[in-house]
């Protein structure tokens, strides 16, 4: 089964507006990942073959380098939401996004009436707040499901676009191995690795485009470890003073210490806290237990957002001690009895 319920019931709609559009907006969420760009030039390499007028622009943040060779990385256009005149498309595929702050954190966004806009994405945290919401959390990642999606309307994957989606599968599920992965994960991989037999040599370009910087953050990250609730909580905590006393640029923050941290056993729940910028504070989070300890419940009564187990919240005007402690007593008071 290829295809789901989602795809069934909002597929042909979906294909009937993109028939229907000549100018397609594509973004990345903030911290782009590889399934954010994956899947944004992904769909620029396929729409582009049907005659779209495509553009990508990045968004809030600098674009990763470690995703630089995917191909078409270098068309993606230098500017965010803000920056642009969305009144000169009449379509706009906002993927991988779960809430309107993931297109933009910069201030509130207003389409213009013209604007057709339709949400294509997989998190269960998704706010439905497109025109259109193909919405299916049962896709471990965006470029799954768009694959799935393409292969319902019988439109060809092309070489270009099918790296891109093997590329947003591949990260967004941490190489095959998360909850979520399925036969049909693999099936649609199958079919991209037909397409694209040359796989691999992004994905080296990708794991060996390390920075020093990225190691002095790591560094920084595993000697700044405390632990909460009944010592099953581990938190990396690290103040803008500790980055700019180590020359650490923001981009090198981006490594997988929560993931890292939740593989200790007995810490079922593993953060980064990183204050990115004065009194801004990013965290990251992943559980050993996502059935009992669903962080994206935690996510969302902090004004954040992601799966069962691994989400992110983003605090601004506040400072690290606390940020640390409102995320220590909101885990205590949903999950503290989970935890003791
Ligand atoms: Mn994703």
């Amino acid at each position: 089964m290829i295809s789901s319920d989602v795809i069934k019931e909002k597929g042909p709609e979906l294909l009937e507006i993109i028939k229907a559009s000549k100018k397609v907006l594509l973004h990345l969420h903030p911290r782009p990942d590889g399934d954010s760009i994956g899947s944004a030039l992904g769909m620029k390499h396929t729409l582009t073959e049907m005659g779209k007028e495509v553009t990508v622009i990045k968004g809030d943040s600098p674009l990763p380098a470690y995703l630089s060779h995917l191909p078409g990385f270098d068309t993606i256009v230098q500017k965010n939401i803000f920056e642009i005149d969305l009144s000169a498309f009449d379509l706009f595929l906002i993927q991988d996004s779960g809430s309107m702050d993931q297109i933009s954190n910069l201030g509130p966004i207003i389409f213009p009436p013209t604007l057709k806009t339709v949400c294509i994405d997989h998190h269960v945290s998704n706010t439905g707040y497109g025109q259109l919401n193909l919405v299916d959390s049962a896709f471990p990642a965006v470029c799954d499901l768009l694959v799935s999606l393409l292969v319902s309307w019988g439109i060809t994957i092309n070489t270009n676009a099918a790296l891109c989606f093997m590329i947003g599968i591949f990260t967004d599920t941490g190489g095959f191995r998360y909850r979520g992965v399925t036969s049909r994960t693999f099936s649609n991989a199958a079919l991209l690795a037909e397409i694209a037999p040359d796989f691999s040599k992004i994905l080296f370009a990708m794991d060996n485009s390390n920075t020093k910087e990225k190691f002095v953050y790591e560094g920084l990250a595993f000697s700044s470890i405390h632990t909460y609730v009944n010592g099953r909580v581990a938190i990396s905590e690290v103040s803008y003073a500790d980055l700019q006393a180590k020359n650490i640029p923001r981009e090198a923050t981006k490594a997988e210490v929560s993931n890292l941290l939740k593989s200790v056993v007995g810490w079922d729940i593993g953060v980064s806290a990183v204050e990115e910028a004065p009194g801004e504070i990013k965290f990251s989070m992943r559980t050993r237990d996502p059935e009992k300890l669903d962080l994206s419940v935690i996510a969302l009564e902090l004004g954040g957002g992601g799966h069962k187990g691994a989400a992110g919240i983003f605090m601004k005007d506040t400072t690290l001690r606390e940020a640390v402690d409102k995320l220590v007593a909101v885990i205590t008071k949903l999950y503290g009895p989970v935890l003791l």
